[in-house]
């Protein structure tokens, strides 16, 4: 007889975290499916999901970690992988200090626990400043307007779509994407249930995107200029009396600062900046106010702009002014069963965040969230001078790839002294290392979302076990992490993860539960790691048992035993206006003074000329940023890193369907295969980013042989939004001309 078993597992590839059930025989995955019983994603997957199984048996998946002897890499055990960190590591840091070190941490470990609950301990113990993340590359801005709002920088408001009448979509793809900074799998059955009760969705973008194609209207816009069109639809709601607060009325700070701040912003004033004309913002203005429940939503394509920060702002803007900010169908906020800041510490008041604690010493950018601008990784690196970067962490990254001028990027990865990668694949930027940790394959790890339920479109609580045990002797990364803490701190390789763990653990049990500590301790200690603290997180979060206190509430034991189901529903979105509220005033936050200054370079800017032919990014369901490219089962189908033009700029530039052209931004060139479509708005160009496995050293053998042009190649690491440090990868100038040959590169 086979012995075959039914898992049930949360998928971690993007942020729709969907449940998939997995058949097992003889400890090999036989099939991937959605799982139709799960509380929350109710068996919607998309191509990816069912991708995982490819992932864990790709032969070019690392297995054991790699040491770079004579510029080859080797395999090592983990000892001996830990020794030569150990060997070379800190004595680099006692010649040099602490900020020549750097690490930086990428998506994928926002989809892992281990990774991102304890990643901070690894950058705590190095003591750098030089702390770089994917964040700058994408939500940046979101998380800044938030945390200047409401208090905090995870409390984003999110579309309540099950019960709203009008949504309008900007710079977001969510058919395609699966929604990001709004977790919402099936977004395609969601807006048909919208509009099949008579409600609209609306999408501005510069593409006629898969959204745009089931929405009720689609506008262009020409990108960069969403600041102009939002300000301009605030502008618009003052001038035609429609401003209503709603509930919150009592709760909101700033309302005449924001009408003061926008007056410049009349719909004629900036319809030629945007590309969308007079009277169709003013119907927008008019629908959003008049609509009985509404949302607007605005993702990466809003984001990844010179004025992303204002951008994320003013949507919670119109949100507010338009009486749904934490109204059921409007924009609401999620209560997280764990690890939510606005669910802890005193209720509807807090510290507030800040920027600039400190500031990155080549460029002067400032801190935000912890964190420097990613793009400001290689000058810190090429750099001489005291706290010139030699040594890099990379933690699931591939910036080589993922960030701006990754050419220049990869030259100064090449100059440092000592780069160690914690990766599951040698590709674009682990080449450079000295020293590769590969993780664990997702389906050999256990699994609970710590961010995605703070932005979910309904309240849940969902844990996964391990579908498949691990090599022996093969750490999971909170484990790695731990060590490299260790040797960082001198502790010495030999110091024992669990052991670390646990005097930790004791020492944050006394300091969060006093005099109950040692029956918080007791009551977990058949727990380890990232296990035990979200055990303590959830019964000691708002639905949790309280250790006792709260009989009925959760457990760590309890949303384990609701698996066959996915997890715990805990039902749809409730308000939570003053409660959830970290500002130091107790209120919403509408005109934060940081933001009314930056909205002067906007003003400056509304008379500016847009370029005739600008560059934008896109995303396909087959990718997920750079590091997808290699599984058979995504990589098949037709090529997908084509240049989409409008047939009117493909004329008039002499570019023929399926020929190459070079596209080009000063210095900085790269060949794409053009793909003619009306879908581009006239004057833009899409590129999807993510391509570009031609370059030596790599092992990604089925990516390798479609490679694809690397959009970020062209893209300025010197172009941000100032205020969030987060890079522009779109709306950048670019001209194009046809090369000879008709393959992709
Ligand atoms: N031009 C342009 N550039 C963009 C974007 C864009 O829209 N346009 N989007 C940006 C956005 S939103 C993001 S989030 C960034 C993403 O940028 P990154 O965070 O750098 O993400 P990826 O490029 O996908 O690289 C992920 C890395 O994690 C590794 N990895 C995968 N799974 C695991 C694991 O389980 N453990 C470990 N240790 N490693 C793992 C992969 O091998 C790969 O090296 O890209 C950004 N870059
Ligand atoms: N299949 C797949 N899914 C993914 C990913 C992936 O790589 N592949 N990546 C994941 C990650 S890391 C993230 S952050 C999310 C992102 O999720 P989304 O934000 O939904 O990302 P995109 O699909 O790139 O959609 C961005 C849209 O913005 C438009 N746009 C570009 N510039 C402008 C502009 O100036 N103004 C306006 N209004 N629109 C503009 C683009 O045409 C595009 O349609 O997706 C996640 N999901
Ligand atoms: S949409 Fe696809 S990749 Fe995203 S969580 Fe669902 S199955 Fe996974
Ligand atoms: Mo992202």
């Amino acid at each position: 007889m086979p012995d075959t078993s039914n898992h049930h597992r949360i998928c971690p590839l993007c942020e729709a975290c969907c449940g998939l059930e997995i058949k097992v025989q003889n400890s090999k995955v036989i099939s991937i499916r959605g799982h139709d019983a799960d509380v929350f994603s109710a068996g919607y997957i998309c191509p990816k999901g069912v991708a995982l199984k490819d992932l864990h048996d790709d032969p070019d998946r690392l297995r054991t970690p790699l040491i770079k002897r004579n510029g080859v890499f080797e395999a090592a055990s983990w000892e001996e992988a830990y020794a030569e960190i150990e060997r070379r590591l800190p004595p680099l840091m006692a010649a040099h200090g602490r900020n020549a070190t750097a690490i930086a941490v990428g998506n994928p470990s926002a989809h892992k626990i281990g990774l991102l609950t304890y990643f901070g301990k690894l950058a705590r113990a190095l003591g750098t400043k030089n702390v770089f993340s994917a964040s700058t590359l994408d939500q940046m801005p979101k998380q800044l307007a938030s945390g200047l709002m409401f208090g905090h920088w995870l409390s984003v408001a999110l579309p309540d779509i099950t019960r709203t009448d009008y949504l309008l979509v900007l710079g977001a793809n969510p058919l395609v994407s699966n929604g990001s900074m709004w977790t919402v799998p099936d977004f395609r059955g969601k807006a048909k249930a919208l509009q099949a009760r008579g409600g609209r969705l609306v999408v501005i973008d510069p593409r006629r995107t898969e959204t745009a194609a089931v929405a009720d209207a689609h506008h262009f816009i020409r990108p960069n200029a969403d600041v102009f069109l939002l300000a301009a639809m605030v502008n618009t709601l003052f001038a035609e009396g429609l401003v209503k607060l709603g509930t919150v009325a009592p709760w909101v700070n700033g309302v005449a600062e924001v009408q003061l701040a926008v007056t410049g912003f009349t719909p004629e004033a900036v319809t030629k900046r945007c590309g969308l004309s007079a009277e169709t913002i003013r119907t927008l203005t008019r629908d959003l106010a008049s609509a009985p429940r509404a949302a607007v939503y605005a993702r990466i394509g809003t984001c990844t702009q010179e004025y992303g920060t204002l951008c994320s702002w003013l949507v919670d803007v119109l949100n507010t002014l338009t009486g749904n900010l934490d109204a059921p169908g409007g924009a609401m906020f999620a209560k997280s069963a764990a690890f939510a800041s606005n669910t802890a510490g005193k209720s509807g008041i807090g510290k507030g965040v800040s920027t600039g604690r400190h500031h990155a010493r080549v460029s002067g950018a400032p801190e935000v969230y912890g964190e420097l601008p990613i793009t400001c990784m290689a000058e810190e690196i090429e750099t001489a001078g005291d706290g010139q970067v030699r040594a890099l962490f990379t933690v699931a990254t591939n910036p080589v790839l993922s960030s701006p001028n990754g050419p220049r990027l990869a030259k100064a990865l090449d100059a440092l002294d000592f780069m160690v990668s914690m990766d599951i694949y040698i590709n674009e930027t682990t080449r450079h290392a000295d020293v590769i940790l590969p993780g664990v394959s997702p389906l050999e790890d256990f699994h609970y979302d710590v961010a995605f339920p703070q932005l979910s479109w309904r309240n849940h609580a969902r844990y996964s076990p391990p579908v498949l045990p691990a090599a022996p002797g093969q750490p999971e990364e909170w484990q790695t992490l731990l060590k490299l803490a260790a040797i960082v701190q001198g502790k010495g390789a030999a110091a024992d993860a669990n052991t670390l763990d646990d005097a930790q653990f004791v020492r944050d049990a006394q300091r969060l539960f006093g005099a109950h500590a040692d029956a918080v301790i007791q009551a977990t200690q058949h727990l380890k790691g990232p296990q035990r603290n979200l055990d303590v997180a959830l019964r000691s979060g708002p639905y949790g048992d309280a250790f006792g206190r709260k009989p009925g509430g959760l457990t760590l034991a309890k949303v384990i035993e609701s698996n066959p189901t996915g997890g715990i529903d805990l039902g749809e979105l409730q308000p939570r206006i003053p409660e959830m509220l970290r500002t130091p005033s107790g209120k919403v936050e509408l005109a934060p003074p940081s933001l009314l200054q930056d909205l002067q370079r906007a003003t400056q800017d509304l008379r500016g000329l847009a370029p005739d032919l600008v560059i934008i990014g896109r995303r396909d369901v087959r990718t997920n940023n750079s590091w997808m490219h290699n599984l058979p089962v995504l990589a098949k189908g037709p090529f997908r890193c084509t240049a989409l033009i409008h047939p009117l700029d493909a004329a008039r530039l002499d570019l023929q369907n399926g020929a190459m052209a070079e596209i080009q931004n000063g210095p900085r060139s790269v060949q794409a295969q053009v793909q003619i479509s009306t879908e581009m708005m006239p004057g833009v160009v899409s590129l999807p980013h993510g391509w570009g496995h031609s370059l030596p050293g790599a092992k990604l053998h089925v990516a390798a042989h479609r490679p694809g042009a690397n959009l970020n190649e062209l893209l300025d690491d010197q172009l941000r939004d100032p205020l969030s440090g987060n890079a522009v990868l779109g709306g950048v100038a670019i001209s194009m001309r046809p090369v000879a040959g008709t393959q992709p590169p």
